[in-house]
């Protein structure tokens, strides 16, 4: 009898906290979809049926989590945030990243003359926004639309014709500096990562590689409160995209490359 009772108790039991955990997950997976629904809104998002949304939803909660436990680490030099690109998985951004790319001017490994080698008025920072050398950010994100990318003109030509292009001499941010000291300069960067992906605010400092497939512009320099050099650089994703569509990049790291071998193809336009 108390045998019975007994194990009646435990199944109540059992089943009291199942209730309480089943509706736990429902009233999460209703916020998580209701956040879906609610980025959707935002950024016009549409799906061919229910099945593509659920895969989308999936992705997206996966992005969230990721986003808000690296947010959840206190004291750190950058933060992420969800953004247009939350329904995509790492994997796909890579690929759009690489078949939407702006066509940069092929420098090839020729020697080219670099005219700021002997420059020694280096400003302390520069911000070349701030002298109108500088055109608005550009939302290479809509690519995807009509699946052909225009390629984007040099950094200079609303300002004056180009003659051509020179190279930075590869591998050293001294001289890198040397020549955004004078003028915006465009580089490559390792940017597929998820840390890039979502990347929001403060000196971007490490989670890239080598592998340098995304032509970005950098058009100036600095230190932020705690002493930490960066570029400034200005990227093609919309003005939504991090810090309204620039990344600050750590500057002056141990490896030549540069932080994601922003050093190693670097090139202005000539006038
Ligand atoms: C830099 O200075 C050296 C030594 O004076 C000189 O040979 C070289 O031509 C200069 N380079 C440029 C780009 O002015
Ligand atoms: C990251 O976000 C938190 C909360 O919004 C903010 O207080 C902090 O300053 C941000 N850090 C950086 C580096 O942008
Ligand atoms: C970049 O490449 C160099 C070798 O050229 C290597 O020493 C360095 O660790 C690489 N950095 C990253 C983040 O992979
Ligand atoms: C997919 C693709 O284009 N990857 C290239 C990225 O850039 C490196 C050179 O930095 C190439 O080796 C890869 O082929």
């Amino acid at each position: 009898m108390s045998l019975i009772s007994q194990n009646q108790y435990v199944s109540v039991l059992f089943l009291i906290i199942l209730t309480i955990w089943t509706s736990q997950a429902v009233s999460r997976r209703l916020l998580s979809t209701e956040r879906h629904e609610k980025w959707m809104v935002q950024y016009g998002k549409i799906y061919k049926d229910a099945a593509e949304k659920e895969k989308r939803f999936q992705i997206f909660k996966n992005n969230v989590e990721f986003i808000e436990s690296f947010n959840a680490v206190g004291d750190k030099p950058f933060n992420l945030s969800i953004n247009q690109f939350a329904d995509l998985h790492n994997d796909e951004f890579k690929a759009l990243l690489i078949n939407g790319q702006k066509k940069v001017p092929n420098m090839g490994t020729r020697e080219t003359p670099f005219r700021y080698e002997n420059v020694t008025d280096i400003p302390a920072t520069m911000d070349w926004r701030k002298r109108g050398a500088v055109t608005p950010i550009k939302d290479q994100g809509s690519c995807r639309v009509d699946k052909s990318c225009k390629a984007e003109k040099g950094t200079h030509n609303n300002v004056a014709r180009i003659k051509g292009y020179e190279k930075v001499p590869c591998n050293s941010e001294k001289r890198l500096l040397k020549a955004v000291a004078n003028q915006p300069v465009s580089v490559t960067i390792d940017a597929d990562e998820d840390v890039f992906q979502f990347y929001s605010s403060g000196v971007f400092t490490s989670g890239c590689g080598n592998d340098t497939n995304h032509s970005v512009t950098v058009v100036g320099y600095g230190k932020d409160g705690d002493g930490t050099k960066y570029w400034l650089v200005k990227n093609s994703w919309g003005s939504e995209w991090g810090e309204k569509g620039y990344i600050r990049m750590k500057r002056d790291i141990r490896a030549k490359e540069g932080l994601c071998g922003i050093a190693t193809d670097s090139s202005y336009p000539i006038a």
